[in-house]
């Protein structure tokens, strides 16, 4: 009896350890490490940005209902700050850091003759599915000069993939049937890049304790940079502003 009691207990510490270490292991790696998250202000003068005329794709113009469209190189939010901003660490981290690419894939929609998102990033090796939500032609092409370009026709409903080799910030996007589709994609060996969204705001969490130099870039206003040091899992902020003009 005894004897049995005792492999009992062993038992049952066993699977609290056994649960312990499924506890640690399930954790993400994003949760770990530091954070820097800031917000991307906009001063000056708030530029116009020209509408687009969708006539010669109705069912594109049919999407947008509220509000005519417009071009999105500009793109000042309600609370006055500046979307689209792509921040990323550009470098400090240890140059033996390898991270590998996610399986899961990052995904552009082509929707009312639009790109979504329109900047964004992606890891080296990480597949980029790229949708035509919209059912009309579509034929992407990407213009990066450290990666190979290409040129996808997409004449209905449909998902092509690609992948990028090679570290490149940014790599433009654009439509040859829509002059005015543009999107710009950020190619990283690593996942530490956020983009400011419609409240300004970005986050790049999960990184190793350093020194490191995070850059904003922005299509129209060009780069910034600030230095930011992080160690532990604590949270520091890094605000950029741009000045219209
Ligand atoms: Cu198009």
């Amino acid at each position: 009896m005894r004897k049995l009691g005792s492999v009992g207990v062993v038992a049952v510490a066993g699977s609290l350890l056994t649960l312990a270490i499924a506890a640690w292991t399930r954790q993400p790696s994003a949760q770990a490490g530091a954070t820097i998250t800031g917000k991307v202000k906009f001063t000056g003068t708030k530029p116009a940005m020209p509408k687009i005329d969708m006539s010669e794709e109705p069912k594109c113009k049919a999407k947008y209902t509220a509000a005519p469209p417009t071009e999105e190189t500009v793109v000042v939010n309600p609370n006055g700050t500046l979307a689209n901003v792509f921040v990323y660490v550009k470098s400090g981290l240890p140059a033996s850091y390898k991270a590998p690419a996610p399986s899961g894939p990052v995904t552009l929609d082509q929707d009312g003759c639009r790109y979504h998102p329109h900047a964004f990033g992606i890891m080296v090796g990480q597949n980029l599915q790229i949708k035509n939500s919209d059912g009309i032609l579509h034929n992407i092409k990407a213009k990066g000069t450290k990666n190979r370009p290409f040129n996808i026709s997409q004449p209905t409903t449909m998902t092509s993939t690609r992948t990028f080799s090679a570290p490149e910030v940014m790599v433009p996007l654009e439509c040859n049937v829509h002059g005015w589709m543009h999107a710009w994609l950020g190619v990283l060996p690593h996942a530490f890049y956020g983009v400011s969204g419609a409240d300004g705001s970005f986050s790049i969490t999960g990184l190793p304790p350093g020194t490191y130099t995070v850059e904003a870039w922005h299509e129209k206003y060009g780069t910034q940079t600030a230095t930011v040091t992080v160690s532990g899992s604590e949270t520091k902020t890094a605000d950029f502003t741009f000045a219209g003009k």
